[in-house]
Order: C-alpha cells, then sequence, then structure tokens
C-alpha cells in the first residue's frame, strides 16, 4: 500500500484513500480520493500492451479530436498529468501508471435492467462510433497488435494445443468444427470490403457508465484499445456481454433488437452495406473468438486474463461456446432482425 501511495502521489499531494475499481481482467485499477476531486489510476499491464506510452499517445489525440466536436453527448474520460507535467509515471519496476478523471455520479452494469438501458447501450456505441468517425484511423498507434485478429487467436492455439496436456474435449472439438469462422472478418477486411475505422476495442456492457439514479449512459470508459479496426468487432463484443443470458447461456434476441437498432439510427448515415452485410458473421465470431482466448489462455496456464482459480478460464471460455451456439441456433431470427432493423433505418 505504501508504494501505491507514493505511486499516487505522483498526481496529487493529498490523498484520503485508494479502493480497487471496476473488473478488468488485464490492469489494475484503483480509486483514489483526495481532499478535492477523486481520480482513477491505472497500472497498465505491460506484458499486455507492448507499448504503454501509446495508449496516452492516442488517448491525447482523441481528447484534441473530441475539442472540435460539437455535440457530444458522451463524457470521455480526461487525462490527468503527474504533478512533474508528465501524461504518465514510471515507476522503478518500469510500470507505467495514469491517472483520469472519475466520472460520477454513475455506475457500470453487469446486466442490463431493462429495454431503456438496451436502448442506451446501442446510442452510446453507435454515438461512440460517430465521433470518431471523422479521425482518420493511421493517426492512432496500434496499442494493442493482433487485437480481435480472430485467425492468429486461432493460430496461437493450434500452438499452445500441441503443447498441453489440460485438453477438455468439448472446447477442442468446438473450435475445430468451427474454425473456418475465424477468417470470414478478417477475409472481407483485407479484400477491401470492411472500412477501417476508430473503434472502442472493448466495448463490454460494464465499460459504458449509466448515471447513478437515471437510466442513462453518461461515458463509456476503458480507451486503452481505441486504434484502427473494425466496428463489427466493437459491436459483437457490446452484443454479446450485453445479451448474454447467465442462466442459460442463451443469446437475448429481443435485447439485441433493440441494441442494434439504436446503434443502427446512430451511425446509419456512415454505414456502409457490406457493413450491414456482415453484422450477422461479427455477432456470431466475437463469443467464439473469447471463448477461444480463454481456453488457449487455460491450457497455456492462465497468463494474460486475471483468474481466481486455475479453471476459471475454462469455465468463461464454455460459456463464450454456449453463447456462440445459441446464436448460431437462431441464425434465420438474428438474419431477419439484423434486416428488419436496417429496412427500418434506411427507410
Ligand atoms: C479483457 O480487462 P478487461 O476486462 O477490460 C479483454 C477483453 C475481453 C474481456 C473479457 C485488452 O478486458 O478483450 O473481452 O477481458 N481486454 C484485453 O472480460 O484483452
Ligand atoms: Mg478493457
Amino acid at each position: 500500500m505504501n508504494s501505491l501511495i507514493s505511486i499516487a502521489n505522483q498526481f496529487t499531494s493529498v490523498i484520503k484513500a485508494m479502493t480497487p475499481l471496476g473488473n478488468g481482467l488485464i490492469n489494475d485499477t484503483y480509486l483514489v480520493t483526495t481532499d478535492t476531486t477523486p481520480f482513477v489510476l491505472q497500472r497498465i499491464n505491460a506484458s499486455v500492451f507492448p507499448k504503454p506510452h501509446w495508449i496516452m499517445e492516442n488517448g491525447l489525440k482523441m481528447q484534441l479530436h473530441l475539442q472540435q466536436q460539437s455535440t457530444i453527448r458522451l463524457q470521455i474520460p480526461v487525462l490527468i498529468d503527474t504533478q512533474a507535467g508528465e501524461p504518465y509515471y514510471q515507476d522503478d519496476e518500469e510500470a507505467i501508471w495514469r491517472a483520469q478523471q472519475y466520472i460520477e455520479p454513475t455506475q457500470s452494469l453487469e446486466r442490463l435492467r431493462s429495454f431503456a438501458d438496451a436502448e442506451q447501450t446501442g446510442f452510446a456505441l453507435g454515438h461512440f462510433h460517430r465521433l470518431f468517425s471523422t479521425l482518420d484511423p493511421a493517426v492512432l498507434h496500434d496499442t494493442l497488435p493482433g487485437f480481435h485478429i480472430t485467425p492468429e487467436y486461432l493460430a496461437h492455439y493450434y500452438v499452445i494445443a500441441k503443447q498441453s496436456a489440460n485438453t477438455d474435449r468439448d472446447c477442442a472439438a468446438f473450435i475445430e468444427q468451427h474454425e473456418a469462422l475465424a477468417e470470414v472478418l478478417e477475409q472481407a477486411k483485407h479484400q477491401g470490403l470492411l472500412p477501417i475505422r476508430v473503434i472502442h476495442g472493448d466495448p463490454k456492457l460494464n465499460n459504458f457508465l449509466f448515471h447513478q439514479h437515471e437510466p442513462v449512459i453518461v461515458s463509456l470508459i476503458d480507451l486503452d484499445t481505441v486504434k484502427p479496426g473494425l466496428l463489427h468487432y466493437d459491436i459483437g463484443d457490446c452484443l454479446r456481454s450485453c445479451c448474454h443470458r447467465v442462466a442459460d447461456d442463451g443469446f437475448d434476441l429481443p435485447l439485441c433488437e433493440v441494441i442494434l437498432s439504436h446503434y443502427l439510427a446512430e451511425t446509419a448515415d456512415f454505414f456502409t452495406m457490406a457493413e450491414y452485410d456482415f453484422l450477422y458473421a461479427a455477432i456470431q465470431l466475437i463469443p467464439f473468438e473469447l471463448g477461444l482466448r480463454f481456453y488457449t489462455d487455460y491450457l497455456a496456464g492462465n497468463h494474460y486474463f486475471k483468474v481466481t482459480d486455475a479453471e476459471q478460464n475454462l469455465r468463461r471460455a464454455r460459456q463464450q461456446f454456449r453463447l456462440c451456439r445459441s446464436i448460431m441456433a437462431q441464425e434465420s431470427a438474428l438474419r431477419d432482425l439484423i434486416y428488419a432493423c436496417q429496412i427500418r433505418v434506411q427507410s
């Protein structure tokens, strides 16, 4: 704790308390209470992000871009300099720490409470994409190379699986049976069918901050993976987290329809025909990809995602694969739903 406090002291002189914040699986996050404004302090996981200072450089470019936008309906947390005027602090072990604005009064949800929450989530993701649709993605660093490149996760899985004795037959069979999925978005990207845009990278439900007393989203946080990519990674990730029914790992179509229609209402004027065409593929792919990532990490000894026990990543993988099965079982209804949303926003 002593050293934590000395790190927080790099950003402020008076610290009243420091408490762990959120449920992130990668970085270490703390809420720092001071005698004035509280802030969020994070240690960036350098074994995941190869060049942590790029995250800060991207953050500054995003802030500049937002200052030029006229209507912004989401607060994007502002980075806070160290007392020495630096954008981050590097400790004796070379770990990078950064501070940012704590947005309140807000709460983050693990489950959507209502269709009104679903409307908000769809709108907020669409608004984020809209705000950054005019920022050239090439000006941003790729903070996490290979992120959401499913064929690379698959190739890595096969290397790890060969060396591991812990094989889970169901997971292994599921991956083999559906490995063709891995190519779909990357192929479309390489063929130039899907445009590269600025993406959030990790828009799962608990990264949307809802107002504490009103059913309104005020912020979208966790901007480490904002970088060039496909909107489809984000749409797939948002829907896999929001529409995941925990009781049976089923995919909730009515919630999906509400999220997607509010998302598309916000993005319709720049969303291309091909982007509509690949929506189903994305919704199916991202749970497959996350299951593959969890299962590979389980086989490799749990070095990437934080775990509480050695089997947690295996359980997480099974959940994602069940969710993926549920999506595939509802393919035709989901395709109809996507088409209905498309027609609605285009008419
Ligand atoms: C990781 O650390 P957290 O929870 O924000 C992961 C996401 C996964 C998510 C699953 C950089 O995000 O891709 O969807 O866990 N982030 C990274 O809970 O790998
Ligand atoms: Mg994250």
